[in-house]
Protein backbone atom coordinates (compact mmCIF):
# COMPACT_ATOMS: atom_id res chain seq x y z
CA UNK A 1 0.00 0.00 0.00
CA UNK A 2 1.48 3.45 -0.73
CA UNK A 3 -0.63 6.12 0.62
CA UNK A 4 -1.44 8.76 -1.49
CA UNK A 5 0.47 11.33 -1.94
CA UNK A 6 2.64 10.32 0.37
CA UNK A 7 6.26 8.99 -0.18
CA UNK A 8 6.97 5.66 1.22
CA UNK A 9 8.99 5.68 4.57
CA UNK A 10 12.17 3.87 2.51
CA UNK A 11 12.10 6.87 0.25
CA UNK A 12 12.04 10.15 2.27
CA UNK A 13 14.97 11.76 3.55
CA UNK A 14 16.73 9.78 6.93
CA UNK A 15 15.20 11.87 10.18
CA UNK A 16 18.68 13.60 10.53
CA UNK A 17 18.54 15.08 7.23
CA UNK A 18 15.28 16.46 8.17
CA UNK A 19 15.13 20.17 8.89
CA UNK A 20 14.10 20.26 12.38
CA UNK A 21 11.49 21.71 14.10
CA UNK A 22 11.20 25.18 14.59
CA UNK A 23 11.84 26.13 18.07
CA UNK A 24 9.42 25.63 20.59
CA UNK A 25 6.52 28.14 21.04
CA UNK A 26 5.19 29.09 24.97
CA UNK A 27 3.74 25.77 26.04
CA UNK A 28 0.34 25.71 27.53
CA UNK A 29 0.98 24.57 31.75
CA UNK A 30 0.23 20.81 31.97
CA UNK A 31 -3.20 19.55 32.93
CA UNK A 32 -5.12 22.30 31.15
CA UNK A 33 -7.28 20.83 28.63
CA UNK A 34 -5.75 21.49 25.13
CA UNK A 35 -7.45 24.16 22.95
CA UNK A 36 -8.09 22.46 19.64
CA UNK A 37 -6.89 25.04 16.87
CA UNK A 38 -7.28 22.23 13.73
CA UNK A 39 -8.64 18.99 13.76
CA UNK A 40 -8.75 16.69 10.82
CA UNK A 41 -9.33 13.06 9.63
CA UNK A 42 -12.74 12.21 11.24
CA UNK A 43 -13.67 8.84 10.69
CA UNK A 44 -11.68 6.27 12.85
CA UNK A 45 -9.35 8.58 14.35
CA UNK A 46 -9.87 12.16 15.73
CA UNK A 47 -6.76 14.59 15.49
CA UNK A 48 -6.66 18.09 17.28
CA UNK A 49 -3.80 20.13 16.71
CA UNK A 50 -3.16 22.94 18.90
CA UNK A 51 -0.68 24.94 16.98
CA UNK A 52 0.30 27.28 20.18
CA UNK A 53 1.49 24.21 22.03
CA UNK A 54 2.66 22.35 19.40
CA UNK A 55 1.21 19.21 20.47
CA UNK A 56 -1.46 16.92 18.99
CA UNK A 57 -4.22 14.62 20.52
CA UNK A 58 -4.71 11.23 18.57
CA UNK A 59 -7.74 9.67 19.63
CA UNK A 60 -9.15 6.23 18.28
CA UNK A 61 -12.57 6.22 17.72
CA UNK A 62 -13.91 2.77 16.07
CA UNK A 63 -16.07 1.08 18.49
CA UNK A 64 -16.52 -1.90 19.46
CA UNK A 65 -12.70 -2.31 20.25
CA UNK A 66 -10.47 0.42 17.55
CA UNK A 67 -9.15 -2.90 15.54
CA UNK A 68 -6.59 -1.99 13.08
CA UNK A 69 -8.61 -2.88 9.81
CA UNK A 70 -6.85 -1.83 6.86
CA UNK A 71 -8.84 1.31 6.41
CA UNK A 72 -7.66 2.14 10.09
CA UNK A 73 -4.55 1.57 9.75
CA UNK A 74 -4.58 3.61 5.95
CA UNK A 75 -6.25 6.38 8.51
CA UNK A 76 -3.13 6.56 11.01
CA UNK A 77 -0.75 6.57 8.79
CA UNK A 78 -1.79 9.80 6.70
CA UNK A 79 -2.89 10.80 9.90
CA UNK A 80 0.75 10.67 11.24
CA UNK A 81 2.73 11.67 8.20
CA UNK A 82 -0.10 15.26 8.25
CA UNK A 83 1.43 15.62 11.47
CA UNK A 84 4.77 15.04 10.88
CA UNK A 85 4.84 17.22 7.60
CA UNK A 86 3.17 20.39 9.70
CA UNK A 87 6.35 22.15 11.13
CA UNK A 88 3.81 23.83 13.99
CA UNK A 89 3.13 19.97 15.22
CA UNK A 90 6.32 18.59 18.24
CA UNK A 91 4.39 16.11 20.12
CA UNK A 92 1.57 13.57 19.72
CA UNK A 93 -0.52 12.09 22.59
CA UNK A 94 -2.23 8.70 21.53
CA UNK A 95 -5.35 7.55 23.35
CA UNK A 96 -9.01 6.31 22.76
CA UNK A 97 -12.38 7.36 22.73
CA UNK A 98 -13.91 3.79 22.69
CA UNK A 99 -14.65 3.06 26.59
CA UNK A 100 -12.12 0.42 28.08
CA UNK A 101 -10.38 -0.43 25.12
CA UNK A 102 -7.27 1.15 23.82
CA UNK A 103 -6.68 -1.00 21.28
CA UNK A 104 -7.62 -4.64 20.21
CA UNK A 105 -4.83 -4.85 17.97
CA UNK A 106 -5.12 -6.08 14.34
CA UNK A 107 -8.07 -6.56 12.94
CA UNK A 108 -8.59 -10.61 12.67
CA UNK A 109 -11.21 -10.76 10.35
CA UNK A 110 -8.43 -8.75 7.27
CA UNK A 111 -6.12 -11.85 7.94
CA UNK A 112 -8.65 -14.61 7.61
CA UNK A 113 -10.58 -16.25 4.29
CA UNK A 114 -9.09 -13.50 1.98
CA UNK A 115 -6.96 -13.23 -1.08
CA UNK A 116 -3.08 -13.26 -0.74
CA UNK A 117 -3.29 -9.69 -2.36
CA UNK A 118 -5.74 -8.54 0.32
CA UNK A 119 -2.97 -10.04 3.00
CA UNK A 120 -0.04 -8.01 0.76
CA UNK A 121 -2.04 -5.15 0.91
CA UNK A 122 -2.86 -5.51 4.66
CA UNK A 123 0.38 -6.13 6.13
CA UNK A 124 2.22 -3.64 3.75
CA UNK A 125 -0.05 -0.96 5.30
CA UNK A 126 0.66 -2.65 9.29
CA UNK A 127 4.07 -1.99 8.47
CA UNK A 128 3.46 1.39 6.92
CA UNK A 129 1.62 2.39 10.48
CA UNK A 130 4.68 0.90 12.48
CA UNK A 131 7.63 2.68 10.28
CA UNK A 132 5.75 5.96 10.83
CA UNK A 133 5.41 5.69 14.35
CA UNK A 134 8.42 4.51 15.51
CA UNK A 135 10.43 6.43 13.29
CA UNK A 136 8.74 9.64 14.08
CA UNK A 137 10.54 12.91 14.74
CA UNK A 138 7.80 13.95 17.00
CA UNK A 139 7.57 13.20 20.66
CA UNK A 140 5.16 10.41 20.88
CA UNK A 141 3.16 9.79 24.01
CA UNK A 142 0.64 6.71 24.75
CA UNK A 143 -2.40 7.39 27.10
CA UNK A 144 -3.24 3.82 27.51
CA UNK A 145 -6.94 3.96 28.78
CA UNK A 146 -8.03 0.84 28.04
CA UNK A 147 -6.99 -3.02 26.90
CA UNK A 148 -4.12 -3.54 24.70
CA UNK A 149 -2.98 -6.95 23.28
CA UNK A 150 -1.29 -7.72 20.31
CA UNK A 151 -0.92 -4.92 17.74
CA UNK A 152 -2.49 -2.33 20.13
CA UNK A 153 0.68 -3.21 22.56
CA UNK A 154 2.52 -2.63 19.28
CA UNK A 155 1.12 0.74 18.81
CA UNK A 156 1.82 1.60 22.35
CA UNK A 157 5.70 0.47 22.43
CA UNK A 158 6.20 2.36 19.58
CA UNK A 159 5.74 5.16 21.60
CA UNK A 160 8.48 7.40 23.24
CA UNK A 161 6.70 6.75 26.56
CA UNK A 162 3.69 4.89 28.00
CA UNK A 163 1.44 5.88 30.52
CA UNK A 164 -1.78 3.52 31.50
CA UNK A 165 -4.85 3.63 33.58
CA UNK A 166 -4.08 1.44 36.83
CA UNK A 167 -7.29 -0.25 36.57
CA UNK A 168 -5.58 -4.09 36.91
CA UNK A 169 -9.14 -5.10 34.67
CA UNK A 170 -6.97 -3.24 31.45
CA UNK A 171 -4.54 -5.47 30.19
CA UNK A 172 -1.39 -5.62 27.60
CA UNK A 173 0.97 -7.37 26.07
CA UNK A 174 2.43 -9.08 22.87
CA UNK A 175 -0.21 -12.35 22.96
CA UNK A 176 -0.11 -13.35 19.59
CA UNK A 177 1.32 -16.87 20.47
CA UNK A 178 -2.13 -17.23 22.05
CA UNK A 179 -3.96 -17.16 18.84
CA UNK A 180 -1.50 -19.45 17.24
CA UNK A 181 0.10 -17.22 15.26
CA UNK A 182 3.82 -15.58 15.85
CA UNK A 183 4.81 -12.00 16.29
CA UNK A 184 6.76 -10.65 13.39
CA UNK A 185 10.36 -9.85 14.37
CA UNK A 186 10.38 -6.18 14.16
CA UNK A 187 7.05 -6.09 16.93
CA UNK A 188 9.62 -8.57 19.04
CA UNK A 189 12.45 -5.96 18.44
CA UNK A 190 10.48 -3.27 19.36
CA UNK A 191 9.24 -5.36 22.31
CA UNK A 192 13.09 -5.92 23.30
CA UNK A 193 13.99 -2.34 22.89
CA UNK A 194 11.47 -1.29 26.12
CA UNK A 195 11.28 -4.56 28.20
CA UNK A 196 15.14 -6.53 27.61
CA UNK A 197 15.37 -9.66 25.86
CA UNK A 198 14.67 -12.00 29.18
CA UNK A 199 11.26 -10.17 29.82
CA UNK A 200 10.30 -10.21 26.41
CA UNK A 201 11.58 -13.91 25.63
CA UNK A 202 8.98 -15.20 28.63
CA UNK A 203 6.18 -13.08 27.52
CA UNK A 204 6.66 -13.88 23.65
CA UNK A 205 6.42 -17.19 24.48
CA UNK A 206 3.65 -17.79 27.11
CA UNK A 207 1.53 -14.89 24.69
CA UNK A 208 1.15 -13.38 28.25
CA UNK A 209 -1.42 -10.12 28.47
CA UNK A 210 -0.33 -8.39 31.81
CA UNK A 211 -2.75 -6.60 33.54
CA UNK A 212 -2.04 -3.14 33.82
CA UNK A 213 0.24 -3.36 37.41
CA UNK A 214 2.24 -6.19 36.25
CA UNK A 215 2.90 -4.17 33.22
CA UNK A 216 4.45 -1.42 35.12
CA UNK A 217 6.34 -3.64 37.07
CA UNK A 218 7.99 -5.30 34.02
CA UNK A 219 8.78 -1.65 32.43
CA UNK A 220 5.72 -2.57 29.67
CA UNK A 221 4.57 0.77 30.50
CA UNK A 222 6.16 3.31 32.07
CA UNK A 223 3.76 5.06 34.54
CA UNK A 224 0.12 4.13 36.26
CA UNK A 225 -1.78 6.68 36.95
CA UNK A 226 -5.91 7.07 37.97
CA UNK A 227 -7.61 6.59 34.56
CA UNK A 228 -9.36 10.64 35.39
CA UNK A 229 -5.27 11.95 36.11
CA UNK A 230 -3.95 10.19 32.10
CA UNK A 231 -4.53 12.74 30.14
CA UNK A 232 -3.36 16.02 32.87
CA UNK A 233 -0.41 13.35 33.16
CA UNK A 234 0.26 12.78 29.40
CA UNK A 235 -0.04 16.68 28.60
CA UNK A 236 2.55 17.07 32.03
CA UNK A 237 5.49 14.24 29.88
CA UNK A 238 4.91 15.78 27.03
CA UNK A 239 5.60 19.23 28.36
CA UNK A 240 8.58 17.65 29.81
CA UNK A 241 9.79 16.43 26.54
CA UNK A 242 9.29 18.75 24.94
CA UNK A 243 11.48 21.41 26.82
CA UNK A 244 14.17 20.02 25.10
CA UNK A 245 15.90 21.11 21.61
CA UNK A 246 14.49 19.39 19.30
CA UNK A 247 17.50 18.27 16.95
CA UNK A 248 18.96 17.00 20.12
CA UNK A 249 16.29 15.17 20.95
CA UNK A 250 15.52 13.90 17.26
CA UNK A 251 18.81 12.65 16.55
CA UNK A 252 19.28 10.54 19.80
CA UNK A 253 15.72 8.97 18.96
CA UNK A 254 17.47 7.94 15.46
CA UNK A 255 20.54 6.53 17.16
CA UNK A 256 18.04 4.50 19.57
CA UNK A 257 15.91 3.24 16.77
CA UNK A 258 17.76 3.51 13.61
CA UNK A 259 18.90 -0.11 13.36
CA UNK A 260 15.45 -1.78 13.81
CA UNK A 261 13.97 0.15 11.70
CA UNK A 262 16.49 -0.43 9.04
CA UNK A 263 15.77 -3.92 8.99
CA UNK A 264 12.51 -4.22 8.22
CA UNK A 265 12.99 -1.31 5.47
CA UNK A 266 15.81 -3.95 3.72
CA UNK A 267 13.64 -6.66 4.69
CA UNK A 268 9.96 -5.41 3.94
CA UNK A 269 9.36 -6.86 0.86
CA UNK A 270 10.25 -10.37 2.29
CA UNK A 271 8.62 -9.61 5.43
CA UNK A 272 5.30 -9.51 3.31
CA UNK A 273 5.79 -12.71 1.42
CA UNK A 274 6.32 -14.68 4.85
CA UNK A 275 3.24 -13.32 6.37
CA UNK A 276 1.54 -14.12 3.34
CA UNK A 277 2.85 -17.84 3.58
CA UNK A 278 1.96 -17.90 7.00
CA UNK A 279 -1.43 -16.76 7.27
CA UNK A 280 -2.15 -18.70 4.42
CA UNK A 281 -1.44 -21.95 5.44
CA UNK A 282 -5.11 -23.67 6.34
CA UNK A 283 -4.05 -24.47 10.13
CA UNK A 284 -3.37 -20.71 10.67
CA UNK A 285 -6.71 -20.18 8.87
CA UNK A 286 -8.58 -22.49 11.57
CA UNK A 287 -6.23 -21.49 14.67
CA UNK A 288 -7.76 -17.67 13.41
CA UNK A 289 -11.03 -19.08 13.07
CA UNK A 290 -11.33 -20.87 16.46
CA UNK A 291 -9.90 -17.58 18.21
CA UNK A 292 -12.92 -15.48 16.75
CA UNK A 293 -15.91 -18.42 17.90
CA UNK A 294 -13.80 -18.58 21.23
CA UNK A 295 -13.91 -14.42 21.12
CA UNK A 296 -17.84 -14.78 20.50
CA UNK A 297 -18.51 -17.61 22.58
CA UNK A 298 -17.20 -15.41 25.49
CA UNK A 299 -19.34 -12.41 24.87
CA UNK A 300 -22.85 -15.19 24.90
N1 LIG B 1 -10.21 -8.25 15.32
C1 LIG B 1 -11.47 -8.37 14.89
N2 LIG B 1 -12.53 -8.38 15.71
C2 LIG B 1 -12.31 -8.28 17.03
C3 LIG B 1 -11.02 -8.17 17.56
C4 LIG B 1 -9.93 -8.16 16.64
N3 LIG B 1 -8.66 -8.04 17.04
N4 LIG B 1 -11.11 -8.09 18.89
C5 LIG B 1 -12.41 -8.15 19.19
N5 LIG B 1 -13.15 -8.25 18.08
C6 LIG B 1 -14.60 -8.31 17.95
C7 LIG B 1 -15.22 -9.47 18.73
O1 LIG B 1 -15.19 -10.65 17.98
C8 LIG B 1 -16.61 -8.94 18.97
O2 LIG B 1 -17.34 -9.08 17.77
P1 LIG B 1 -18.95 -9.34 17.78
O3 LIG B 1 -19.53 -8.15 18.47
O4 LIG B 1 -19.29 -9.45 16.35
O5 LIG B 1 -19.15 -10.63 18.54
C9 LIG B 1 -16.39 -7.44 19.18
O6 LIG B 1 -15.15 -7.14 18.57
C10 LIG B 1 -16.33 -7.05 20.64
O7 LIG B 1 -15.39 -7.87 21.30
P2 LIG B 1 -15.59 -8.40 22.79
O8 LIG B 1 -17.02 -8.77 23.01
O9 LIG B 1 -14.57 -9.45 23.06
O10 LIG B 1 -15.28 -7.05 23.61
P3 LIG B 1 -14.76 -6.92 25.11
O11 LIG B 1 -14.90 -5.49 25.43
O12 LIG B 1 -15.37 -7.94 26.00
O13 LIG B 1 -13.19 -7.29 25.02
C11 LIG B 1 -10.99 -7.20 24.04
C12 LIG B 1 -12.34 -6.49 24.27
C13 LIG B 1 -10.27 -7.39 25.37
C14 LIG B 1 -10.16 -6.35 23.11
C15 LIG B 1 -11.29 -8.59 23.43
O14 LIG B 1 -12.18 -8.42 22.33
C16 LIG B 1 -10.09 -9.33 22.92
O15 LIG B 1 -9.33 -9.87 23.70
N6 LIG B 1 -9.92 -9.33 21.57
C17 LIG B 1 -8.86 -10.07 20.93
C18 LIG B 1 -7.65 -9.24 20.87
C19 LIG B 1 -6.52 -9.98 20.25
O16 LIG B 1 -6.15 -11.08 20.63
N7 LIG B 1 -5.92 -9.37 19.21
C20 LIG B 1 -4.82 -9.92 18.51
C21 LIG B 1 -4.90 -9.58 17.05
S1 LIG B 1 -3.47 -10.17 16.20
C22 LIG B 1 -2.39 -8.86 16.20
O17 LIG B 1 -2.71 -7.76 16.53
C23 LIG B 1 -0.97 -9.10 15.71
C24 LIG B 1 -0.86 -10.13 14.69
C25 LIG B 1 0.56 -10.26 14.14
C26 LIG B 1 0.60 -11.06 12.84
C27 LIG B 1 1.29 -12.32 12.93
C28 LIG B 1 1.46 -13.05 11.60
C29 LIG B 1 0.29 -13.98 11.22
Amino acid sequence: LCLPGVLPLCCRPPAWDRATRPAPSPLQPPGLPLAPCRSFSNNKIQVELDESSGIAMMKFKSPPVNSLSLEFLTEFSISLEKLENNRACRGVIITSAVPKIFSSGLDITEMCGKSVEHYAEFWRAVQEMWLRLYGSNMVTVAAVNGSSPAGGCLIALSCDYRIMAENPKFSIGLNEAQLGIVAPFWFKDTFVNVVGHRIAERSLQLGSLHPAPEAHKLGLVDELVPEEKLMEKAAAVMAQWLSLPDHARQLTKTMMRKAVLDRLVAHREEDIKNFITFVSKESIQKSLRMYMEMLKKRKS
